[in-house]
């Protein structure tokens, strides 16, 4: 058996969700007459005090329906540098939505922008030739912030300032329910304010497949036109959904057993030689630390992890490993171990 901490999109789907597969009332969707997909969009609506919610197959796909329809073409979108929409999805928002990203570096490690951040590389009232901004993309939790969490209060000043503004504001939840489960709050309080939320069911809640994305009736119509064109119109799609609605609706009662196995794995590394990483600051399911100092690439390391059963990620000098419900304490103990013979 494989210890498989190179992310949280690995896990495979639990007995409960695969019954309720099995069990699944469907129907065709594109006509919107899945009644399990149906149910899922209401009830992450419900969840998120948002009016309306569309299924969709993966995160990426959430964010760049809403780049779309929150902006026009020539348009910048705004969004930290270290973000997902900006690195690791393949180029899409010129691809689909036909705009620039102008990639803003937060001054603190967790990745998260301030408002003064964003404020200082916003184009509006300037001459009629620069680009204009037309989005702000936030990401909570921040991935390559190392799981980082961004509060309620932080994302609503950051919103308000921007609807002062007249820009709109999306967020990219992916891992949401985790910021949640860090903060003790809810996913509504800490989407409230953005005018579209894209979380992923897929990831730290377990299911095998599925994004939402949320906000306004009107807006979420348009993001149903846009799914289809973009091919992502699937038919008796219920089967996924009652996935879904398990992983929405019993997932985050457990997701805090992930954060304390991150902040196991994060303080065991912090003690490697040559490893840095502050645990302190593993607030949710993501650790990552650089090796540059250990005498061995992160290439070498995650190589040699794998020859001992261990999956992990290296990017630069870091190597970032993930927790999920796949993944147990003792794996955690086994893995700092390996690490430490490793290292
Ligand atoms: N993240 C994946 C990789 O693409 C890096 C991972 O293993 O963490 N937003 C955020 C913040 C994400 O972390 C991801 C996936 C997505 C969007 C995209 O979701 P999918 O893979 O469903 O398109």
């Amino acid at each position: 058996m494989m210890i498989d901490l190179r992310s949280d999109t690995v896990t495979k789907p639990s007995a409960q969700m695969r019954k309720a597969m099995a069990e699944a009332e469907v129907g065709d969707d594109v006509y919107g007459e899945d009644p399990t997909v149906n149910l899922l969009q209401e009830r992450a609506a419900e969840m998120f005090g948002k009016e309306a919610a569309l299924f969709l197959p993966t995160g990426s796909m959430g964010n760049q329906i809403a780049i779309k329809l929150h902006t026009r073409v020539g348009d910048e979108i705004i969004i930290e540098e270290r973000g997902h929409i900006f690195n690791y999805e393949m180029g899409a928002p010129s691809a689909v939505a036909g705009v620039m990203i102008r990639v803003v570096r937060a001054a603190n490690e967790n990745a998260m922008l301030t408002w003064a951040e964003i404020e200082s590389a916003l184009h509006i009232n300037l001459p009629y030739y620069a680009c204009p901004t037309g989005l702000i993309c936030l990401e909570n939790t921040h991935n390559f912030g190392g799981g980082s969490v961004m509060s309620a209060e932080q994302t609503g000043e950051i919103c308000h300032k921007a609807h002062d503004l007249n820009l709109p504001v999306h967020l990219d939840g992916a891992r949401i329910f985790n910021a949640a489960v860090a903060q003790n709050d809810t996913v509504e309080n800490l989407s409230r304010d953005c005018d579209s939320v894209q979380f992923c069911l897929s990831k730290g809640l377990g299911a095998p497949i599925g994004s939402m994305l949320l906000g306004k009736k009107d807006f979420i119509e348009e993001a149903r036109v846009w799914r289809k064109r973009l091919g992502g119109g699937m038919r008796q799609v219920g089967i996924l959904a009652a996935a879904g609605l398990i992983a929405l609706e019993e997932s985050p009662k457990r997701l805090h057993v992930d954060h304390e196995n991150a902040r196991l794995l994060a303080e065991g590394a912090a003690n490697l030689k040559g490893v840095s990483i502050d645990a302190e600051r593993v607030q949710t399911n993501i650790v990552i630390f650089d090796v540059s100092q250990t005498g061995k690439t992160s290439l070498q390391i995650v190589a040699e992890l794998k020859e001992r059963g261990i999956l992990a990620i290296s990017f630069g000098n870091s190597i970032r490993m993930v927790t999920h419900c796949d993944v147990s304490r003792e794996a955690i103990e086994t893995t700092l171990e390996n690490l430490r013979s490793i290292i």
